[in-house]
């Protein structure tokens, strides 16, 4: 099988201080996170910016400090999120891309997020798919549910996205596809040929997902934006203790762990292997 891709999703957009002590924040916070879950064998790093008082933004200069910083400490590949935070508007969410980092997420349709919606007009999808496009970013398509997996089919013909792409299965969002084994399989089996996906389960989800996509020949996402926890009751106490799990687990599953360079390879960033 194929080295295993490790993304640590490091903060999200939603998660507070008050639920996690140890969920990154500023600028600084998120590189040290970033620096500390490459080094426990993480390749992709997806990240939110945060104000100082811990509330989402967008603000394109929070996110160049970020990329700045991670870049300049460690080896990894900094994928900004296009999603922000329920509530906010496509024009604040999709300025990022305008920075041209290495990738950033594309979700493929709209779904209910816990108490919200999360907003994704077929016209706004459109929008990201050509502004990543023109700025050279990879997309990283995430998908909740299998019929943003067909809009993404609908884009790759109509010449906005091309193949093989590669995807972020996520599953048990309150309101989108449940946390569990067989939905992943259904999802993988509507992927278009020659994809790769990496899987993230939610809360509880993300330990049996996680074992799931390193048997099946995915790839993973964990982190403290997907979960707060390491086990019951115990909150994980950092991305990077999270992480070190799964590559364990991988290896003892026999996955090698893909570096920063072969991850590149492996998601389309550079050359397809
Ligand atoms: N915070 C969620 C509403 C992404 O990063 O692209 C959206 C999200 C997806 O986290
Ligand atoms: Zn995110």
């Amino acid at each position: 099988m194929d080295k295993l891709v490790i993304t640590a999703a490091l903060n999200g957009a939603e998660v507070t201080r008050e639920q996690s002590p140890y969920v990154p924040i500023s600028p600084e916070e998120i590189a040290a996170a970033a620096v500390e879950a490459a080094a426990a064998g993480a390749s992709i790093v997806h990240v939110h910016a945060r104000n100082d008082d811990g509330t989402p933004t967008q603000d394109k200069r929070v996110y160049r400090e970020i990329i700045e910083r991670i870049g300049a400490a460690c080896d990894v590949i900094v994928q900004v999120s296009t999603g922000g935070a329920v509530g906010m508007t496509a024009e604040e969410r999709g300025n990022v891309i305008t920075l041209a980092p290495e990738m950033a997420t594309l979700t493929t349709g709209s779904v209910n997020f816990g108490p919200g919606v999360f907003m994704n007009e077929p016209a706004v999808i459109e929008r990201f798919a050509d502004l990543m496009r023109l700025h050279g970013v990879c997309p990283e398509i995430e998908v909740f549910d299998v019929g943003m997996i067909a809009t993404a089919k609908r884009l790759v013909d109509a010449g906005r996205l091309s193949l093989p792409l590669h995807f972020d299965i996520v599953l048990g969002v309150p309101g989108a596809i449940p946390g569990e084994i067989h939905h992943l399989m259904h999802m993988i089996s509507a992927l278009p040929e020659g994809c790769t996906w990496t899987a993230a389960g939610i809360g509880r989800a993300q330990l049996p997902i996680a074992n799931a996509a390193i048997l099946l020949g995915g790839h993973v996402r964990v982190g403290l934006e997907d979960n707060i926890y390491y086990s019951r009751g115990r909150l994980a106490m950092s991305n990077a203790e999270l992480v070190a799990r799964i590559v364990r687990l991988a290896r003892e599953l026999g996955r090698d762990i893909a570096d920063a360079g072969e991850a590149r390879r492996m998601v389309g960033i550079s050359g397809r292997s």
